[in-house]
């Protein structure tokens, strides 16, 4: 099924200088981005991002991490995007995550863990809804669209 996914390069990513490291693997994949832009992210927005992590310990340390400086957001496009982007993502600890994730390639701590990719369809929709505005998203084809779908 064609999809639509909310992946965020996260501050340390930024700052440690792997922002095209991470965009280059989601075009070498095929996926196509539809909307990309960088801000630091608002507390009121970082806290409704991560409203599932709400109440638990750690979540004061995410809030402040996420907005502690430029973070880029992107929403990407294709076929079953959602799980795609979460398998190059890797586990959510990059000490647990596998060699070629991008989480395993270029991470070491659960809490500088460099990307973040939507969950389930419904994340999906409901982060992109948080990040962008219906105008930002861009229509068009990739010109490698029939030599990447049968
Ligand atoms: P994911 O980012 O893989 O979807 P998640 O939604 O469970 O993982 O958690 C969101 C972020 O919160 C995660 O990327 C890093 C942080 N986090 C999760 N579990 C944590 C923990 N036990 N201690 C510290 N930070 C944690
Ligand atoms: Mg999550």
């Amino acid at each position: 099924m064609m999809e639509r996914t909310f992946v965020m390069i996260k501050p340390d990513a930024v700052q440690r200088g792997l922002v095209g490291e991470v965009i280059r693997r989601i075009e070498m994949k095929g996926f196509k981005i539809v909307a990309m832009k960088m801000t630091t992210i608002s507390e009121e927005r970082a806290k409704e991002h991560y409203a599932e992590h709400e109440g638990k310990k750690f979540f004061r340390d995410l809030v402040d991490f996420i907005i502690s400086g430029p973070s880029v957001q992107i929403v990407v496009e294709g076929r079953d995007v959602i799980a795609a982007m979460r398998k190059m993502n890797g586990a959510t600890n990059p000490a647990e995550a596998v060699p070629g994730t991008i989480r395993g390639d270029m991470g070491i701590e659960t809490g500088r863990n460099v990307v973040h990719g939507s969950d389930s369809s419904a994340s999906a929709e409901r982060e992109i809804a948080i990040h962008f505005i219906e105008s930002e998203l861009q229509d068009y084809r990739r010109i490698d669209e029939a030599w990447l779908y049968e």
